[in-house]
């Protein structure tokens, strides 16, 4: 749609008719179809058309996506980037068609920062750190090494680099605490539980399993249920995500932390849209707002969580 004709019979919310490509990761785990539900419903209510195309977790699907979006003349791109490298050539593509980006939930590592307009989504390195916290926080009392396997996220992914250097960083402060195994689950309850049954056959004494979202700590617990220990007890887990079934989990007391990272971003996407449509300017940066889960605070928590 031309950018910037006004309407003369518009009767609508004041806005032309915007159309906006979203190029989504994939439906990988309970956080992402979340993250899909907001988005959608986000854009209705916005009177936004919305193309929406699922990449199914590959990074050319993306890249197709966006060229097409870029062919079909929309007026707003904006995607999560499944890993974090790669994106320069179609972002200049986008650029030079003069079709604003923005970037939600995950970040790219190209050092143009003209390529987008803004990143709206949460500070993974915080928390990675906020978990690794919690975790020297309840191995205070240990007077031995505190064995730790580590889920990582998708091989290359911002949440995966930028939990495991914060989770790092904020257990060096008890020497006891140490990472003995970390594999990438993919994000996908089936990749975290066929690397936790690796980890368990490899490593008799585990002590804490720190997974990057909670599907992989689902499917982990399943894992560590058949080897005949007691998740939350025998092995202390800590996720990031706060989706329902993690919240779940955590209440029933097979997690014992989460550090929420909301997927709720579909209202900011679209009043950004609008905003970049009429050229106003927007900050670089939008971070989201975020807590973090006790087993206590999740029960409290458990009836009102929207995802
Ligand atoms: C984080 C998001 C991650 C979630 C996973 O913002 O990119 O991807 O933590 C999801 O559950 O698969």
């Amino acid at each position: 749609a031309a950018c910037g004709n006004s309407d003369t019979g518009d009767t609508g919310g004041g806005d032309d008719n915007i159309v906006l490509g979203f190029s989504q990761v994939g439906a990988e785990s309970g956080w992402r179809t979340a993250n899909t539900s907001s988005i959608k419903a986000a854009a209705a209510e916005a009177s936004i058309e919305l193309k929406f195309d699922d990449a199914q977790q590959k990074q050319e699907n993306q890249i197709r996506a966006i060229r097409n979006f870029i062919q079909q003349k929309v007026d707003v791109i904006a995607f999560s980037p499944v890993v974090e490298s790669g994106w320069d050539t179609v972002l200049k593509e986008a650029k030079d068609a003069g079709i604003p980006v923005i970037l939600t939930d995950r970040a790219v590592d190209s050092a143009d920062k003209t390529l987008y307009k803004t990143f709206l989504g949460s500070d993974f390195v915080k928390e990675g750190r906020l978990s690794g916290e919690w975790l020297v926080e309840h191995t205070r009392s240990a007077t031995g090494p505190v064995n730790i396997v580590e889920l990582q996220g998708t091989t290359g992914s911002a949440p995966a680099n930028d939990r495991k250097k914060g989770f790092a960083e904020a257990i060096s402060a008890n020497p006891n605490l140490k990472i003995i195994a970390s594999q990438s689950g993919d994000f996908t309850r089936a990749g975290g539980k066929q690397v936790m049954e690796q980890f368990l056959k490899a490593n008799p004494d585990i002590d804490v399993l720190f997974a990057h979202n909670d599907d992989m700590g689902l499917g982990a617990v399943e894992a560590i249920t058949a080897a005949g220990k007691t998740p939350g007890k025998d092995i202390v887990i800590v996720t990031i995500d706060a989706v329902k079934d993690g919240m779940q989990a955590l209440a029933d007391g097979k997690f014992n932390f989460i550090a929420e990272c909301s997927p709720l971003l579909g209202p900011q996407l679209m009043d950004l849209v609008k905003k970049i449509h009429a050229g106003e300017q927007v900050p670089a940066r939008i971070e989201t707002e975020e807590t973090t889960f006790t087993q206590e605070q999740a029960k409290e928590a458990l009836p009102n969580r929207k995802y």
